[in-house]
């Protein structure tokens, strides 16, 4: 019983991280071929009672990365208030990958670490699409 009581003790840290922020409509646009930059974008939903500070962002594609307004205007803080929601999302605000280190493919994984102004980074997976073969009729 008390190794249970343990488990779950251990267990607790994780599950509050994740219900705190729930990531939405995750994914990076692929980009040409010829080109060392791609976007990318997500919907964050903050489900704590207070603010949630988005002080950085890395990815395991990309020498570099920021957080883009429109217009490619660097952000930087994003800044999602408690019971709100922040979109990344064509047209509008984005995480811009730069430099990347090798050539995105339909289908491939990206993993991005957001770094937080108060506790764990978040871990996001974010599959590569290719919009112009959804575009096509
Ligand atoms: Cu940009």
């Amino acid at each position: 019983m008390k190794r249970w009581i343990l488990v779950v003790l251990c267990l607790l840290p994780v599950w509050v991280q994740a219900e705190e922020v729930e990531v939405r409509d995750a994914w990076v646009r692929l980009p040409p071929p010829v080109a060392d930059t791609a976007a990318a974008y997500l919907r964050l939903i903050n489900h704590g009672g207070r603010e949630l500070v988005l002080l950085g962002v890395r990815a395991n594609v990309a020498g570099e990365a920021m957080f883009h307004g429109p217009g490619m205007r660097p952000l930087g803080t994003v800044r999602i208030p408690a019971g709100g929601e922040y979109r990344f999302a064509p047209g509008a605000a984005h995480v811009m990958l730069m430099k990347l280190k090798q050539p995105l493919h339909a289908g491939d994984s990206v993993h991005l670490v957001l770094r937080r102004a108060k506790g764990k980074p978040i871990q996001v997976e974010l599959p590569v699409r290719d919009m112009r073969r959804l575009e096509r009729p």
